[in-house]
């Protein structure tokens, strides 16, 4: 897909997700919105990957306890394709804090936690999934977690009526 209006978004299942075995309902979702999965992989997160990851974030009150979730198991990183995909996999997540994620979103489905609680644990907010906030995230995060030989380019045989 080559149409400027097609974007790339980063994607990672955080280590709930992963542990709580529903990776699969997750994707379910991506997949029948027609968004194309680029690459995909399981990957154990260090200190170094995830400074890059969330450099806006590392000077904040809940970095450590972000960093120590983000490294608790595996995460399962990906790429997604697809029109706007930036914003419409936004839409599919929902709010970050999951006390105020809509239900029907994978944040408002699947968890339910406050800020206020997560920080009274000094734990991060466990909402399941990351998805990249806006197209230059995108580029980046994708840069940071992939080499390019590991985003496929394949054509899924639906792709005549969703995009
Ligand atoms: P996003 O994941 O929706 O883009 P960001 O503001 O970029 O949200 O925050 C990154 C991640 O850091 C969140 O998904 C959440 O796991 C965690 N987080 C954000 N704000 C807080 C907080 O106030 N307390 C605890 N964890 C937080
Ligand atoms: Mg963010």
């Amino acid at each position: 897909m080559t149409e400027d209006t097609i974007e790339r978004t980063f994607i990672a299942f955080k280590p709930d997700a992963v542990q709580r075995g529903i990776m699969g309902e997750i994707m379910h979702r991506f997949e029948r919105a027609g968004l194309r999965v680029a690459a995909l992989k399981m990957v154990q997160a260090t200190d170094n990957i995830l400074e890059e990851h969330y450099s806006e974030h590392v000077d904040k009150d809940f970095y450590e306890g972000l960093a120590s979730f983000m490294k608790e198991g595996p995460i399962v990183a990906g790429v997604l394709e697809g029109v706007n995909a930036v914003e419409n996999v936004r839409k599919l997540v929902g709010e970050t804090e999951p006390r105020s994620a809509m239900p029907g979103t994978i944040r408002g489905d699947f968890t339910h936690m406050s800020y206020e609680h997560a920080d009274e644990k000094g734990v991060a907010v466990k909402n399941v999934i990351h998805a990249s906030g806006n197209p230059e995230e995108a580029e980046e995060e994708v840069g940071i977690w992939f080499d390019e030989d590991e985003i496929h380019d394949y054509e899924r045989v639906d792709e005549y009526h969703i995009a």
